[in-house]
């Protein structure tokens, strides 16, 4: 089958992490008929998902790779959606940012790149992102979800890190509006940390983050 094809050659070229490449085979697919939303849905999705897979069993020698596979999804998705004949349902919106005194900015990077070719809206808002900040951007944008990367243990338990987030929410009545989930090393470390912290949820990795989310934002509509 036509897509078979495109996936896989969308998948070696994202894995050779060759941009240029992994565009021309879109671009491609597109002149011979597939459609914007097919190639978000039925390539990209599941080619990123077989890399995770694929990666995570050497991580730290295919960081390069993950991180490239990332970036190359969320721009192709970001031309597609564009494309789109009905205007895409987003799924929801997120604030993502790395918590108070953390400055690491890979994995909060890959995490937003998988949202957004998931269909959920991102405001990244970079680094040493205080509390107040997080809460105050998740207003402002009309986000449902507070997403906190840390990335070192002490950011992550840090009394001015998702701690503060929740008790900001707690004290302006927000906490059945906006949700927090958290992730990066210190929760993949000890997988009951992201309760210690009063995060709602957490994800090992930036499909199943869209996945947690998703469960999150149903949740609050109930
Ligand atoms: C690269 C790196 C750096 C780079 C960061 C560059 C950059 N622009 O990001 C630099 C050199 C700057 C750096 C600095 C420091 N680092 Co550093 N760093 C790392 C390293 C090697 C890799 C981190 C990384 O990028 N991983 C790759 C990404 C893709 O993985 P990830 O972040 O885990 O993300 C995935 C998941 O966790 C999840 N995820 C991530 N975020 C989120 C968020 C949400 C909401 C969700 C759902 C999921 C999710 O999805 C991601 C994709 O799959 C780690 C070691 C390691 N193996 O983790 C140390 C490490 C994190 N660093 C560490 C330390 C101590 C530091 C420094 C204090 C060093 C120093 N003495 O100066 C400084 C601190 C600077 C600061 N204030 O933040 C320690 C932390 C130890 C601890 N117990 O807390 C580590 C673990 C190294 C170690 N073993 O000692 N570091």
């Amino acid at each position: 089958m036509m897509l078979e094809k495109v996936i896989a050659a969308y998948s070696e070229a994202v894995f050779d992490t060759d941009r240029d490449k992994a565009f021309e085979v879109i671009h491609d697919a597109i002149a011979q008929g597939v459609t914007p939303e097919e190639i978000v849905f039925k390539v990209v999705i599941p080619s990123m998902e077989m890399m995770i897979k694929a990666i995570s069993e050497d991580f730290d020698a295919n960081l390069a790779q993950h991180f490239m596979a990332s970036q190359i999804a969320s721009q192709v998705t970001d031309e597609m959606v564009a494309r789109f004949q009905t205007s895409p349902e987003t799924i929801g919106r997120v604030v993502i940012g790395t918590s108070y005194a953390d400055l690491h900015t890979l994995g909060k990077r890959i995490v937003s790149g998988c949202l957004r070719s998931l269909m959920i809206d991102v405001i990244d808002l970079g680094v040493n992102v205080s509390a107040e900040r997080f809460v105050a951007a998740a207003l402002e944008h009309d986000a449902g979800i507070i997403a906190i990367s840390s990335m070192m243990v002490h950011t992550a338990r840090s009394e001015r890190g998702c701690l503060a987030v929740r008790q900001l929410l707690k004290e302006r009545g927000l906490e059945d509006r906006i949700k927090i989930i958290v992730g990066g090393a210190p929760y993949t470390w000890d997988t009951e940390l992201y309760k210690v912290v009063r995060a709602d949820a957490w994800a090992s990795d930036g499909i199943s983050a869209g996945k947690v989310i998703k469960d999150l934002i149903e949740g609050m509509h109930k």
